[in-house]
């Protein structure tokens, strides 16, 4: 298995002041073993991998179009995400799902494309309160799987995170137990479809991670990681994660 990765997702939020947490974080020398991604707006794709080019510090966006250019106004492709320093994007968050209508096969053909490009794709994946009182989440789950992600995938070419709806900045978080049962379920039904090949794909905790919560979460059954939204946004609390990983 590779390297624990240790996600942030800077959602809608950091202008140009923002930038002062990532000479925080170099100074703060995380720890090495762990692989470290920001993804913040895209407005500041390009300066943060500029400010990240000499370190261990990959970047990302939080979305790209299925294509690669034409008349899309507002949106940015996978070609571009690259060519502004970028090496992963995010695909199919709940909040795109939600308020952008993205579907499980919306997410499947930014999947394709994001690949084609070159870049590593961050799946994700998650039930909503009603689907885990309704006692569906394995089966969302596996549904979100089997849609968002196309054929011959590995480790090297996409990261799936799972992150509960209702966790998602609410300071809410499943039970170790729920947290194990989803990554196991994961991890066998990425074996099933994939193979070997599916082995090294890790599989991140996504929602109200804090550095006070993460070592346990870490801890859990097949959790190579998280995916951090809002402790993710000052250098301190991304620190005190990467330190738990
Ligand atoms: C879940 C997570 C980051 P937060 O969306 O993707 O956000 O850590 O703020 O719950």
């Amino acid at each position: 298995m590779a390297n624990k990765l240790a996600a942030g997702n800077w959602k809608m939020n950091g202008t140009t002041a923002q930038l002062a947490e990532i000479d925080a974080l170099h100074k703060a020398h995380p720890d090495p073993s762990v692989d470290i991604l920001i993804c913040p707006p895209a407005t500041l794709l390009s300066r943060l991998s500029d400010a990240t080019k000499d370190s261990a510090i990959a970047t990302g966006a939080q979305d790209c179009h299925a294509h690669n250019s034409g008349a899309h106004t507002g949106d940015i492709s996978a070609e571009m995400v690259k060519d502004a320093g970028g090496s992963y994007v995010i695909l199919g968050h709940s909040e795109r799902r939600t308020d952008h209508g993205e579907t499980d096969a919306i997410v499947q053909a930014k999947t394709q494309a994001a690949l084609d490009a070159g870049l590593i794709a961050v799946v994700c994946i998650g039930e909503t309160e009603a689907e885990r009182d309704a006692g569906t989440t394995l089966d969302v789950l596996g549904t979100q799987l089997a849609g968002s992600l196309p054929d011959g995938i590995d480790g090297n070419t996409v990261v799936v995170a799972y992150e509960p709806v209702w966790a998602i900045g609410t300071g809410r978080v499943p039970t170790l137990e729920q947290i194990a049962e989803a990554h196991d379920f994961m991890r066998k039904t990425l074996a099933d479809r994939f193979g070997s090949a599916a082995d090294d794909i890790a599989l991140l905790y996504g929602g109200s991670v804090k550095p006070g919560n993460a070592s346990e979460i870490f801890a859990t059954s097949n959790v190579d990681g998280a995916l951090v939204g809002g402790a993710s946004l000052k250098a301190a609390d991304f620190t005190g994660i990467i330190t738990a990983l």
